[in-house]
């Protein structure tokens, strides 16, 4: 892992403890952005027993030489934004110094909540179990050349004509089709007028100044947010988030060039956890999987929703490996599967009768997927907190270097524990 730059990626469904990993990396990086989601991205990291959830600000943010960059593939909400940021701020962290805003993100306002929030109980809709922040709408708005960018805010006369504009049409579709009640387009315009003002010493050409550092010759990490199977084209769609969550939106969303990408690191835990609705081939609904929940405190970070748990699933990783162009594995929550008899461990998928090696597009055919396992031994000692590979149980070693041959991509780090210090790296 000695690249110049890096993308940290979920590959799986997200949660995988990329903010951990982002953070413990981080040393090592003069500047850490991130490229794609909102602040639907809950990265928990603790430092010496003390929990930060960041969901807006990169985790790179946490280390006082680090350069902190929210890029264009972002989208942003002002006011949680700087929510986020006075929080920070009550915390020490340099955050006005360190950060910097995409001028080019866009930006999430209170019609695209309204919408989201109607559009998921409207009858005949998908249910897709979103977060409920207004993320969906707001990158609809952007493809649809019709968004409001972090520049375009900072434009008073641009700004009111666009909400004006804006929640006219909004409040007229969400009337019409949900009954829902129309917002004040003078009291957005005055409370984003305001937020803007405040937002505006962060404000940068942020492709610019990436680009710069890496021509300067400085490290740079590129932290994924949600997950490979959560991304727009790649995952498990319509049961994906609105933004392109794998390595490849690391370019896209921040503005460098393919050739600038040193390395990918993917971030797996040692199990699998999905949060909201669609397709999840080894789901554990028996007491394994609530078990997992528990020990492995699977609830999520923005919304407190339990997440649904189960287990490895090879095929998926495969999958995750080739679409992000995975170098580097990392394992995560090693210590959770502790105590474990055995563990179940998926190797390929049958769907009707006929074995299938690769990930269906189809979400019916994941729906009728049947996992075919192998049993692992489960070990009967403590990993948490270890930090040597030599030091963790045989059958653990063992349960690493399965993963490792199986899903073709080297292991370089593994996590036995949510603290900074509970982490090794392999040789
Ligand atoms: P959205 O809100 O439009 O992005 O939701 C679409 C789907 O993406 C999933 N999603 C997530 N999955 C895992 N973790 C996420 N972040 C939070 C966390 C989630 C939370 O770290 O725990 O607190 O619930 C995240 N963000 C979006 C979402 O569940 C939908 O399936
Ligand atoms: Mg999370």
């Amino acid at each position: 892992m000695r690249a110049k730059t890096a993308v940290v990626v979920g590959a799986q469904w997200g949660d995988e403890g990329k903010g951990k990993i982002v953070d413990v990396l981080s040393d090592r990086f003069a500047v850490v952005a991130r490229y794609a989601g909102g602040h639907n991205a809950g990265h928990t990291v603790i430092i010496r027993g003390q929990k930060f959830v960041l969901q807006l600000v990169p985790c790179g943010v946490l280390r006082p030489d680090c350069q902190a960059v929210i890029g264009n593939g972002v989208v942003l909400d002002p006011m949680a934004f700087l929510k986020e940021v006075g929080k920070l701020r009550d915390l020490g962290v340099n955050v006005d110094g360190q950060l910097r805003i995409s001028n080019r993100a866009q930006v999430i306002l209170p019609y695209h909540r309204m919408i989201e929030l109607a559009a998921e109980s409207a009858p005949g809709r998908q249910k897709i179990g979103t977060t409920s922040r207004g993320i969906g709408p707001a990158y609809e708005d952007k493809m649809a050349r019709n968004g409001l960018r972090v520049v375009d805010m900072m434009n008073r006369n641009l700004l009111k004509t666009h909400i004006e504009n804006a929640c006219h049409e909004k409040n007229a579709i969400a009337h019409a089709l949900f009954g829902t009640e129309p917002l004040n387009p003078v009291q957005i315009y005055e409370d984003y007028a305001r937020v803007a003002e405040q937002i505006a010493p962060f404000v940068a050409d942020t492709s610019d100044l990436i680009n710069t550092a890496i021509r300067e010759g400085k490290s740079v990490m590129f932290e994924g947010a949600q997950g490979t199977m959560l991304d727009i084209d790649h995952g498990t769609y319509p049961f994906v988030t609105s933004s392109s969550a794998t390595a490849g939106g690391a370019c896209t969303g921040t503005g460098v060039g393919p050739t600038a990408i040193g390395t990918v690191i993917g971030v797996t835990k040692a199990y699998v956890t999905r949060v909201g609705e669609g397709p999840f081939p080894t789901e554990s609904h028996d007491e394994a999987g609530e078990k997992i929940r528990a020990r492995g405190n699977e609830f999520g970070a923005v919304t407190g929703r339990p997440r649904r748990c189960g287990w490895l699933d090879l095929p998926l990783l495969r999958y995750s490996n080739q679409v992000n162009g995975t170098e580097w594995l990392v394992i995560t929550k090693m210590d959770v599967l502790d105590g474990l008899e055995e563990i179940p461990v998926c190797v390929g998928y049958e769907i009707d009768g006929k074995k299938v090696d690769s990930m269906p597009a189809d979400v019916r055919g994941l729906e009728s997927i049947k996992p075919i396992y192998t049993k692992l031994k489960g070990w009967s000692g403590s990993t948490e907190g270890i930090t040597e590979f030599d030091r963790l149980p045989k059958e653990a070693q063992e349960y690493l270097r399965f993963q490792e041959r199986e899903s073709g991509a080297k292991i370089g780090m593994v996590s036995t524990g949510p603290d900074r210090e509970q982490t090794m790296l392999l040789p």
